[in-house]
């Protein structure tokens, strides 16, 4: 039974959402919380719960999330560098059990993260 969270109501049009690019694999909006001047997520249609969780079947859909982020980056100006994020777990800061991946970018990003 695959989660059903509220990023499954967004890809299924059930919610709103800035919507910023789509394909057959992967759906990207912006944050509604945004942390960087741009934030946006992209996620897989199909709903893995977490990066933890995906097999080996998943490979290219995860490869395929990182080259949608990084077309996604170029798109919106990001030529100075981003950063992209997945949080996995409770201690990961994962709030949503869909696996995504967060672009940030549009200023400096400091190390360590929190
Ligand atoms: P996290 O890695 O699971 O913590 O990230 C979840 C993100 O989803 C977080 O940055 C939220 O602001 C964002 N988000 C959203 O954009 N739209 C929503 O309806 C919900 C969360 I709920």
């Amino acid at each position: 039974m695959p989660t059903e969270t509220i990023f499954s109501k967004i890809i299924n049009r059930e919610i709103p959402a800035d919507i910023v690019y789509e394909d057959d694999l992967s759906l990207a909006f912006r944050d509604v919380n945004p942390q960087a001047p741009v934030h946006i997520l992209v996620i897989p249609k199909q709903p893995i719960p977490m990066v933890a969780d995906a097999v080996a079947a998943d490979q290219s859909l995860l490869g395929h999330l990182l080259l949608v982020a990084a077309q996604i980056a170029k798109a919106e100006g990001l030529a100075k560098g981003f950063r992209l994020v997945i949080n996995n777990g409770e201690d990961g800061g994962q709030s949503v059990p869909h696996l995504h991946v967060h672009i940030l970018g549009g200023r400096s990003m400091q190390w360590p993260p929190g």
